[in-house]
């Protein structure tokens, strides 16, 4: 029989597959040549794709199913591996919506670094949700860097939501957020992904504090993306960290489209296509100026335009 379900687990040539919304896993392979959507990532099949398989009776581990192909991606997200190879790792597919968890402490959040994930998802069209995670950690102390950051990000349209574990804050605003969709949980290694993911449901059991990015250096990564279901409804795909989330051939003059604040005003600039950097009469400019477009993700343009070709 033929049928077409959704990849749960990747490790290694075996896979994990569900006809979603059902969750009844079993086990799949890749075998001969499956058809592609499109080249250049060294995985061909990733977590949240859709596949077309055949199987001849029950599925088991020595009788698995047979993936065949790839439906096409709604959309997709691309880890460039940081070595020059220019690699690309198809980190996951079909998603509703990147959770990105960010914390002011330990450790604390780099805004050029979340700035560039949030570019990537835009670039992918994925929503994204921002999570300010540990605040039992910081608030209290640094309340005007709290404020400072929603200032920022709900100025540029992006949700923000706090959350604390130990406090129970943000928990059930968060399994609302998750409920009905793909999830993907993205953020540096120990921002609190896995600990999130537990909380949101304790039935589950992803590995906690103890995956660090040194640990997946030249390690094959492919296992370490896994999809959970909630038992409140929806799925959430961990993921160990965002070392080389990058961007894939983007143009410079293409950047500020995916800042929403500036693609917001750029009609307004004198001159087309316009960097935002030396030209006059520039919208962009002038709503930072006027403080209506943080200074902060001026300057996090401004680096993505010098390091163009870095970090692509
Ligand atoms: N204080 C505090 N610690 C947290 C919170 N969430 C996670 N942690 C801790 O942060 C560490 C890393 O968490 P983990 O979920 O493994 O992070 P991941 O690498 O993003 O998956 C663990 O020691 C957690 O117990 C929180 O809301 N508050
Ligand atoms: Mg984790
Ligand atoms: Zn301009």
């Amino acid at each position: 029989m033929e049928g077409v379900a959704t990849v749960v687990k990747n490790a290694g040539s075996h896979y994990l597959l569900s006809p979603l919304p059902d969750w009844e896993l079993f086990p799949a392979v890749l075998r001969g040549k499956v058809r592609l959507e499109r080249s250049g990532a060294t995985n061909p099949v990733a977590v949240g794709d859709r596949v077309r398989y055949s199987l001849e009776g029950q599925a088991t581990e020595q009788h698995p199913a047979v993936i065949k192909e790839v439906l096409p991606r709604d959309n997709y997200i691309i880890r460039r591996s940081t070595n020059l190879s220019r690699q690309s790792h198809v980190i996951a597919a079909n998603l509703d919506q990147a959770v990105v968890i960010v914390s002011l402490y330990f450790p604390e959040v780099k805004l050029p670094f979340l700035d560039r994930i949030l570019v990537t998802c835009e670039v992918y069209k994925v929503p994204v949700l921002i999570v300010l995670s540990k605040v039992d950690l910081y608030r209290e102390q640094v309340p005007e860097q709290v404020e400072a950051f929603r200032r920022i990000y709900e100025g540029a349209g992006y949700p923000v939501l706090e959350t604390s574990i130990p406090e129970g804050e943000g928990i059930d605003a968060l399994r609302e957020r998750c409920r009905g969709r793909v999830n993907l949980f993205s953020g540096e290694s120990g921002v609190g992904k896995s600990s999130l993911i537990k909380a949101l449901d304790p039935t589950l059991d992803p590995k906690i504090g103890q995956i660090s990015e040194a640990h997946l250096q030249g390690k094959h990564t492919t296992s370490l993306y896994e999809m959970y279901r909630l038992g409140s409804g929806g799925y959430v795909i961990d993921t160990p960290g965002l070392r080389g989330f990058g961007l894939v051939d983007l143009e410079k003059e293409e950047i500020s489209k995916y800042f929403p604040e500036m693609l917001a005003v750029m009609d307004d600039c004198r001159f087309v296509p316009c960097t935002h950097t030396h030209e006059p009469d520039c919208a962009v400019k002038a709503a930072v100026d006027a403080g209506r477009i943080s200074a902060d993700r001026y300057n996090s343009y401004l680096g993505m335009l010098e390091e163009d070709g870095k970090f692509r």
